[in-house]
């Protein structure tokens, strides 16, 4: 792939459809090119850089059809070779045959993203701003465009770049050691040199959590509620959106089959599922049987388990639903939160109702198994949703730190691994920095400047970029 760096490549930048179509040519032979295909009172040339000329394509039959054309030579240009565009017509039509007309005069077809690769090649760009432009193109929200173009300014380029430049900096103060004699030079004493490497460590590793950020952002958080018939999950499922969509009867189960709907809290896209009642299969008809098993396998699924108790109910029914509580719980794989509903109708205070939840210390070594922490509401009056709002804030955050959650410099999944990776060879340098093993520090502050260069791309072997150019549109 992508023998031929030097030649001039051209294609389509539009989409499909659309008012507007646009051919763009880069490389040496840009201007030639549309020079070959386009005629007009002006021509395309260094006289006119950067602007735009009406004209015509020639196209052999006719006057051929109108349309702009414009040069900007490199290296002020996307590519920072000399680029030429042909804007026509929209449609699929004029542009596919202005871009005929291109290659049959000497350019060849782009490939995925080329263009971008040359822009980043020329050292217009960083990889991790290449990465930004196709964040931007598939952002799907304006959240997730806002880290895109965040990330395409440079944002998280000039974050490594700086760490980078540091352990660069430490490999050279280990380096010296191995070359000069202990009086030719004022060196930073191991423990200083090893506080500077703690540091840099725990700035790669807090920019790596910021992918967790990203994914959060494009992706959201699934949240189930789950419980006992009857315990108010439809209620609050149209608690939280604000209008009637679950149907809610007091006959226990009314809900039999899952419901999912889109609620945005905190900035947050939280899919939200409502769920069949779980209780005993042999209380259940057929139907509600089959909608329990699918709020089980919900269950399992969620990023968070909200599950509800009813607090209007009898206390001698308390035992019972911290039973299947825990029996659910032990199905979640994310986080759970458990919530005391119907405070509304309820004879005791939230203190009381927590402390009816059996105290689960062990005999043997008494330690405390950890005490659920219960939320309170009524979905009927709305009492407590505020609260339990920011809890489901927090969680999906889950300890987070600030920085982190401010969305200023987010990394991909692509950058925390190489981050996180780069954390432990700074551990390992730390660790032979205290031995005096200055050439195993070297090695691994080595290890850490390649795979930070890796993100920015200095050291992004060619299959690296392949594999990420190749995920651009022709025409990128
Ligand atoms: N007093 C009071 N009643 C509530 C509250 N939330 C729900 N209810 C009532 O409880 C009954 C059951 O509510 P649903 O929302 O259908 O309960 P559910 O958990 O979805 O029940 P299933 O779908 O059968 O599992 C209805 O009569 C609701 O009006 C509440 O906060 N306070
Ligand atoms: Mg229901």
């Amino acid at each position: 792939m992508f023998e031929h760096e030097n030649d001039t490549i051209a294609a389509i930048c539009t989409g499909a459809g659309g008012a507007v179509g646009i051919i763009r040519i880069s490389g040496p032979r840009a201007l030639s090119t549309v020079r070959a295909v386009w005629r007009g009172r002006r021509m395309p040339g260094p006289e006119y850089p950067r602007v735009m000329l009406y004209g015509h394509i020639v196209s052999g039959a006719g006057a051929g059809e109108p349309s702009l054309a414009v040069f900007m030579p490199g290296p002020h240009s996307f590519t920072g070779e000399d680029v030429a565009e042909i804007h026509c017509h929209g449609g699929s039509f004029a542009a596919r045959r202005a871009l005929r007309l291109v290659l049959q005069a000497g350019a060849r077809l782009a490939q995925n993203g080329e263009f971008t690769r040359r822009a980043f090649l020329n050292g217009k760009l960083d990889l991790t701003q290449a990465e930004g432009v196709l964040d931007l193109i598939n952002a799907g929200s304006e959240r997730a465009g806002l880290l895109a173009e965040r990330r395409l300014n440079g944002a998280v380029g000039s974050l490594v770049r700086e760490i980078r430049a540091e352990i660069v900096h430490l490999l050279s103060e280990c380096e010296s050691r191995l070359d000069f004699s202990e009086e030719d030079l004022d060196w930073m004493p191991p423990d200083v040199l090893c506080e500077t490497i703690g540091a840099l460590r725990k700035q790669a590793a807090d920019l790596a959590l910021t992918a967790r950020t990203g994914a959060l952002i494009r992706d959201g958080v699934s949240l189930v509620i789950a419980g006992p018939p009857n315990a108010g999950k439809s209620s609050l499922l149209n608690r939280m959106l604000g209008y009637d969509r679950a149907i809610v009867t007091p006959v226990p189960g009314t809900t039999r089959d899952t419901l999912e709907e889109s609620v945005s809290i905190g900035g947050i896209a939280f899919r939200v599922t409502d769920t069949a009642g779980l209780r005993d299969a042999e209380q259940a008809d057929p139907v509600e049987a089959m909608g329990m098993e699918r709020s089980q396998q919900s269950l399992g699924a969620a990023d968070i388990v909200l599950w509800l108790l009813d607090a209007s109910a009898p206390a001698e029914s308390f035992p019972a639903q911290f039973e299947a509580m825990k029996r659910a719980e032990t199905a979640v794989r994310g986080k759970f939160i458990p919530c005391w509903n119907k405070m509304d109708g309820a004879a005791m205070d939230p203190d009381e109702l927590d402390r009816a939840y059996p105290d689960e210390k062990t005999d043997t070594d008494h330690t405390a198994a950890k005490q659920p922490v219960f939320e309170h509401i009524s979905a009927r009056t709305g009492d407590g949703i505020e609260h339990l709002f920011r809890r489901l804030e927090e969680t999906a955050w889950d300890g987070l730190p600030p920085a982190a959650q401010s969305g200023d410099a987010v990394v991909s999944e692509r950058h925390a691994v190489l981050l996180e990776q780069a954390a432990k060879h700074l551990d390992a340098a730390c660790e032979c920095v205290r031995a005096e093993s200055w050439e195993l520090a070297g090695s691994s502050l080595r290890t850490a400047a390649e795979l930070t260069g890796c993100i920015t791309g200095e050291t992004a072997t060619p299959d690296v970029l392949d594999e990420i150019f190749s995920r651009f549109c022709i025409g990128k």
